[in-house]
């Protein structure tokens, strides 16, 4: 039994509540014998009182860790003796707990050098060939046929999430061909290290990631994980769809319906990935980009960030079939061949793609993919 999941029970017992997080009854007298904890009650009443009644059946943490004070890679770090106080008084964690956990993280100097020569990187307009080299990478034999093994495998899953929300089985498997190839590359990063090294150690995105850390630790506490045992990319997403934190928080689904949210597990990530297309706009049934016939460059702003109606696009020069009427918002796409620029019109299914990752080469892969996908399927 962790120490701080003792302490709990006794905070819980001063506290004159009824109710015992930690459910083994024959260690609650043991612990009346255990030295005054430091938190004082009137703290204990205020984190759990009236109106924050979700508190009180929460989930103990897991993992043995307990510390009076911060020490390792992040000790000194005020920052982070902060956060720690804001999940204690916002989130009911305990505090010994957490500076143990922290205690032991690891700063991931590649990481940060990592992001910092991305950042230092300019913007370039995408050259040449930019679309034939990222197709190549990602549309090769290898990964489309680890993508129809998957899909076999987890015909039923793919079949019910297309049933359930509308989005088709291809698209999911496409997005988790560009992920991770299906768990081939799920990251050997702690989750724990990336995100309190970014959170507290890259000033440009802190805020973001210190949120990240936050949603980590209330995933790990409902979920029952370790928090120092999820494995990620350097960035923090986990498992087969590469999910951030708050991601899995909002839109992950216990699609196998076995009691958790497991990124980890294919049919909770099949219907977790099709959740999120659903929420972030998927249109069942309608179509997701169509090619377009430009001669010569068009002086309009391509990708996402900037939609147009169709209108708009016919002032500026651009002439559509009767089939184009339509009053959705618009993305004008270029894909960049060694020897040719090839435009498209991405309609709003397009754009649900592009939540997942901003990148047009990222969507336009995945509904690539998806195509080559459901041929083979
Ligand atoms: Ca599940």
């Amino acid at each position: 039994m962790p120490v701080y999941c003792k302490k709990l029970r006794l905070l819980y017992l001063w506290a004159g509540l009824a109710l015992v997080a930690c459910t083994d009854p024959s260690s609650v007298a043991q612990t009346a014998q255990e030295p005054k904890p430091q938190i004082a009650p009137q703290q204990v009443m205020r984190s759990f009182g009236p109106g924050q009644g979700v508190r009180l059946t929460r989930e103990p943490c897991v993992g043995s860790y307990y510390s009076d004070r911060l020490s390792g890679d992040f000790a000194g770090y005020i920052k982070l003796e902060r956060f720690i106080e804001q999940m204690v008084n916002e989130h009911g964690f305990e505090r010994e707990y957490l500076l143990g956990l922290f205690s032991q993280a690891k700063r991931k100097d590649w990481t940060l050098n990592y992001f910092a020569r991305s950042d230092k990187r300019s913007k370039k307009p995408l050259s040449p060939g930019s679309w034939s080299r990222y197709r190549a990478k990602f549309l090769g034999q290898e990964r489309i046929g680890r993508a129809v093994a998957f899909g076999r495998r987890h015909k039923t899953a793919l079949a019910q999430a297309s049933e359930e929300y509308g989005v088709p089985g291809e698209y999911i498997l496409g997005i988790m061909a560009v992920e991770t190839s299906f768990g081939k590359h799920l990251g050997t990063h702690r989750v724990l290290d990336a995100l309190t090294t970014l959170g507290f150690d890259y000033a440009r995105r802190g805020a973001f990631f210190r949120d990240e850390l936050r949603q980590f630790l209330l995933m790990a506490r409902s979920e029952k994980l370790d928090p120092s045992t999820p494995k990620g990319s350097f960035a923090g997403a986990m498992g087969l769809g590469q999910f951030m934190p708050s991601s899995f928080r909002k839109w992950a689904v216990d699609f196998n319906r076995d009691g958790h949210r497991n990124l980890w597990d294919p049919e909770d990530t099949i219907g977790s990935i099709a959740n999120y297309f659903v929420q972030h706009g998927w249109q069942s049934g309608k179509p997701v980009v169509a090619p377009l016939r430009i001669k010569k460059p068009v002086p309009l702003k391509v990708g996402c960030n900037t939609r147009y109606s169709v209108r708009s696009l016919q002032q500026a020069g651009l002439g559509f079939a009767q089939s184009l009427q339509t009053k959705d918002a618009l993305c004008l796409l270029r894909l960049r061949y060694y020897k040719t620029d090839q435009y498209l019109i991405g309609y709003p299914n397009f754009y649900t793609i592009t939540r997942y990752n901003r990148s047009t080469h990222y969507a336009m892969a995945v509904h690539e993919l998806a195509q080559v996908i459901r041929q083979k399927l």
